[in-house]
């Protein structure tokens, strides 16, 4: 990043970031972009991808700015050069007279990329790495998977007590955490392709799974359940599972019976012998983006096997001294050893605090 950004450039990537999340749960597969339109340090346009097929950022910055001749204009993605569903956006920069280009980070999508050496040739000023590793964070499940294709991007959320337990000695999981981070787990799935538990806690919690909050995702996550040896018939999941998408992955072993057992139901049973090899099924099943919400044997498995990509950790203000571990236990691992994960976020949520960790940056090349 060169010493020619400007402070009010900063500001303008950081709602950039800020309008992009307005995509949240409609623009997938597609990135979260978000626009600001720039002249003489004041906004005069702004914009951001709404929803999958719809006009992207930058050509709605343009086309609701009323003076975007002779502006800078501030992003999060690279400029897409390509003929998709919509125009090329570097072409509609280039014809409204934009003088500079700021860019968190550059688009590795094979057919979009480009966009930074044709506002170039077209004589724009650009300038790319602005808050690239929040840029990155944010478009960590697109970016993810035009790098790899093994499996999907994978999320944990957990809500704990603040010595690390899912659920109290009972047995008892609801509810450990507030209100307000309820409504942040509805709008968090949103945004992910599928939502995953374990068989455990299917069958101890027996949960809906879908997505209650304010925002309403453009394509309603799948259901996944883990499980070895099937899954109980009379359980919500399989119940509802004509009206929401589930998948439950058994052990090729435990087929025939699962078959049987949730024969006519609604639920799509994928056999898969391992957990990567279950991830894999998965992505090829078009799940690009999974959370996965406990219990705490499925992700302390998950996590032993490195398969987890972010996060989401939900800490109420209590203590329960015995209970469910969230993380159990594991290999030991001496300090010195222990590789850090990436704290991306922490936020106050009623008397909660969420905590959002990385395992690694998904920064493209620049
Ligand atoms: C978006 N929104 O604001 C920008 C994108 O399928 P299309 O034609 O909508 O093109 C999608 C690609 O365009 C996307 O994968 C990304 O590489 C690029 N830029 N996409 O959806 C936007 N700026
Ligand atoms: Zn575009």
């Amino acid at each position: 990043m060169s010493q020619g950004i400007r402070l009010s450039e900063q500001q303008a990537m950081r709602r950039a970031l800020q309008l992009a999340l307005g995509g949240w749960g409609r623009a997938a597969p597609n990135p979260l972009v978000g626009a600001v339109l720039l002249k003489d340090g004041q906004v005069v346009g702004e914009g951001y991808h709404a929803g999958f097929g719809e006009p992207h950022a930058e050509a709605v910055a343009l086309r609701t700015s009323a003076a975007p001749k002779g502006s800078t204009m501030v992003l999060n993605l690279e400029p897409c050069s390509h003929q998709g569903k919509t125009p090329p956006c570097v072409n509609a920069i280039v014809e409204a007279g934009v003088k500079r280009v700021v860019i968190a980070v550059r688009d590795p999508n094979p057919e979009a990329r480009g966009g930074v050496e044709q506002l170039q040739k077209a004589g724009i000023e650009v300038e790319t790495g602005l808050l690239a590793e929040e840029a990155a964070t944010l478009n960590a499940p697109f970016l993810w998977s035009l790098r790899r294709t093994d499996r999907p991007f994978l999320a944990v959320k957990v809500a704990t007590s603040l010595d690390g337990f899912l659920a109290d000695a009972s047995g008892r999981a609801k509810w450990v955490s507030g209100v307000e981070s309820r409504d942040f787990v509805h709008w968090l799935r949103a945004g992910f392709d599928g939502i995953a538990v374990g068989r455990r806690t299917a069958e101890t919690d027996d949960p809906q799974l879908t997505v209650r909050g304010a925002v309403p995702p453009r394509v309603a996550p799948t259901r996944v359940v883990f499980t070895r040896g099937g899954l109980r018939s009379d359980l919500h999941l399989v119940r509802t599972a004509k009206e929401v998408p589930t998948i439950v992955i058994t052990d090729p072993a435990s087929r025939v019976t699962a078959e049987k057992a949730l024969a006519g139901s609604g639920v799509r049973l994928i056999s898969a012998e391992g957990r990567l090899p279950a991830l894999t099924a998965l992505r090829k099943a078009g799940i690009v983006s999974l959370l996965v919400e406990g219990g705490g044997n499925l992700i302390t498995a998950l996590l032993a096997d490195d398969l987890v990509d972010r996060i989401y950790w939900i800490q109420a203000p209590i203590f329960l001294g015995s209970g469910t571990r969230a993380f159990g236990e594991r290999t030991p691992t001496l300090l010195g050893d222990a590789r850090p994960w990436i704290a991306t976020d922490r936020q106050a949520m009623g008397k909660d605090t969420l905590l959002a960790l990385e395992k690694e940056l998904c920064l493209p090349a620049s």
